[in-house]
């Protein structure tokens, strides 16, 4: 490893140990380095807060003069609610900066290297690009569209069911992937599910390991045929949002409501618009989405090419029957050449369980 990749390796750490506490903002990460010696570090711990790099400068203090700083993202160039990172990095009398990559925020996008180098700074970018880029998905999505990153979950046997044809489904997936779905559900803003999937299981859509943090609660109801003794209605352990179309109760709406539960009308005549839950979800500063829907929910929005992300568990477990859901229902495509393909996937093992990710190509 060069020594610009052990730093910036350095640096990806710290801001990957923020995951689930920055955002909307991105996992940011800096070290400082002069005379062979790591004289600050420093991570964006939230939203609104110090950025990276100010907090490495600020523990250097006057060691940063003549140093170098590695950051994963390129120094804002912008006053925001913090001021120009750029700025102060040139003030501190840095000689070199580090960058693993270019800030996609259109307010930043190559004006921070270029504050740097007119102040005769000496500036690398790419190093760890790839690392970096994907640590921040979500952000990088989020900044340039304004809608949330969607994650579809499921976890299903090899046939690809959720339940046997008699709807048992406790449980398909090891303890070890359901934990890791907490994890999960704790690092997104916000979780959705379908009606079907409330009246069926009633779940509480909480991230239940340590220090977890519950994601708003997102709920597509067509009818508001939700249960007020729901959980989600009940538990007060998070925010829930019910979207809805125009066919809605009128009556249930306000009884809702009078629970604090907020109700969202889209312009679907018969089913919920999908387009529109992502929209006012981004529009309300939401952006990550984790979608835990049952097999209809998860073929509309794959269908409308909202997802980005697919996770799937797979248990190696074989239940069989025609009848039996599938995680994916929907019509389905025509031809295989329609089939979506899933790109830059990756598997791993978790307990008995097979984790694969991948991300839809809709080109
Ligand atoms: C961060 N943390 O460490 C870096 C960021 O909302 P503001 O004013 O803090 O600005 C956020 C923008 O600053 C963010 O979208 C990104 O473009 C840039 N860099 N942001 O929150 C950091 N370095
Ligand atoms: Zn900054």
């Amino acid at each position: 490893m060069t020594n610009d990749a052990f730093y910036m390796d350095l640096a990806l750490k710290n801001a990957q140990a923020m995951k689930g506490q920055t955002d909307p903002n991105p996992l940011v990460g800096s070290v400082i380095v002069n005379d062979n010696r790591i004289v600050g570090v420093g991570a964006h711990l939230k939203a609104g807060e110090a950025h990276a790099e100010i907090n490495a400068l600020r523990m250097a203090g006057d060691k940063a003069k003549g140093g170098t700083i590695y950051v994963t993202l390129e120094p804002c160039s912008h006053h925001g609610r913090t001021g120009p990172c750029a700025v102060a990095i040139a003030e501190a009398g840095i000689k070199k900066v580090v960058i693993a990559t270019l800030d996609p925020n259109p307010i930043v996008a190559g004006n921070g290297v270029k504050i740097l180098e007119d102040a005769g700074i000496e500036v690398i970018t790419g190093v760890m690009e790839d690392e970096a880029r994907k640590m921040n998905e979500v952000f990088n999505k989020y900044i340039v569209t304004r809608k949330p990153f969607v994650t579809l979950k499921a976890g299903i046997t090899l046939d690809g069911k959720v339940a046997s044809h008699t709807f048992s489904s406790k449980w398909i997936t090891s303890e070890e992937s359901r934990q890791d779905v907490h994890q999960l559900r704790s690092e997104n803003m916000a979780i959705l599910v379908g009606i079907n999937t409330v009246l069926k299981d009633d779940p509480a859509l909480t991230a239940r390991i340590q220090n977890g943090r519950n994601p708003i609660r997102v709920i597509m109801d067509s009818s508001l045929k939700i249960p007020l003794e729901a959980q989600v209605i009940t538990d007060k352990q998070a925010k829930t949002i019910i979207f809805t179309s125009q066919r809605y109760d009128k009556e249930k709406r306000k009884m809702l409501e009078d629970l604090n539960v907020i109700v969202a009308e889209t312009s679907g005549i018969e089913h919920v618009n999908p387009l529109e839950v992502v929209t006012t979800l981004g529009e309300q500063g939401i952006s990550s989405l984790f979608i835990e829907g049952g097999g209809n929910i998860n073929a509309t929005f794959l269908e409308n090419k909202l997802v980005d992300k697919v996770i799937l568990y797979f248990a190696p477990k074989l239940i069989g029957g025609k009848n039996a859901p599938t995680f994916l229902e929907g019509t389905g495509i025509d031809q295989m050449t329609d089939a979506v393909n899933l790109i830059n996937t990756d598997i791993q093992r978790i307990g008995q369980d097979f984790k694969f990710i991948g991300y839809p190509n809709y080109d």
